[in-house]
């Protein structure tokens, strides 16, 4: 059955998928969709009424919101569990996935990264203000999130779960500012965490790098 991936190239939400079909060893086709662009086409929202990436599409069965994708992806298709067995792990792992989708992805990513990396590299508008908010925020959730890790190898114990691919496509633009990583570095559950989850070949595979930018 064909199975279609429609993302964005610097999306942090596709690359959570795409970690997670990494991870399992699934192959699948991409299909390139920028929300951002005006030209965005208009039948895409017909898969995604919210015009947002990713969404899935498995044969007839279509799927947004990426956390619904990745679930998925570890029942439908052979491979190791990206999901604990324990209750408590597992109660875990949907608490930080939901922590990272509704206070993380904000400050890490739209405001710092891209104040502080993305556009200064391209050449885009740039705003301290919001960069420093971001960095703000930032602290709280990192607090947070430290709290909340395993302390395992892994965010939710010793084998990697669908939390890691959240926060570390996050994580992974975040720690490109020198500012985020110095901010990383303070809290060392996640420091650790993010010592061996950012050496993972997934995250390798998937990583898009910042865009070429002309002399
Ligand atoms: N709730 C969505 C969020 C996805 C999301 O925000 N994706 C970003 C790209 S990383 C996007 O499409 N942004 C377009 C926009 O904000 O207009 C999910 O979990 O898939």
């Amino acid at each position: 059955m064909t199975l279609f991936l429609h993302g964005y190239y610097y999306s942090v939400y596709t690359r959570i998928a795409r970690l997670a079909l990494a991870e399992k060893g699934v192959t699948y086709e991409k299909v390139e969709v920028n929300p951002f662009a005006t030209d965005c086409p208009p039948d895409y929202l017909e898969l995604h009424p919210f015009r947002r990436v990713p969404t899935l599409v498995h044969g007839d069965f279509t799927l947004y919101e990426t956390g619904a994708i990745t679930r998925y992806i570890d029942r439908a298709f052979a491979g190791p569990p990206l999901q604990p067995a324990s209750p408590r792990a597992l109660a875990r792992m949907d608490q930080i996935i939901g922590v990272v989708d509704a206070y993380t992805y904000w400050p890490l990513v739209r405001q710092v990264f891209v104040h502080d990396v993305f556009r200064p590299h391209t050449g885009g508008e740039i705003d301290p203000v919001e960069r420093d908010k971001g960095l703000e925020e930032a602290a709280r959730v990192l607090r947070a999130l430290d709290a909340l890790a395993s302390g395992d190898a892994c965010l939710c114990g010793p084998d990697v779960s669908l939390a890691d691919f959240h926060l570390g496509a996050m994580v992974a633009y975040f720690v490109l500012s020198p500012r985020g990583a110095a901010l990383l570095a303070e809290y060392r559950r996640l420091a650790a965490w993010w010592g061996r989850f950012g050496a993972r070949p997934s995250l390798a595979a998937t990583d898009p790098g910042l865009p070429v930018t002309q002399p």
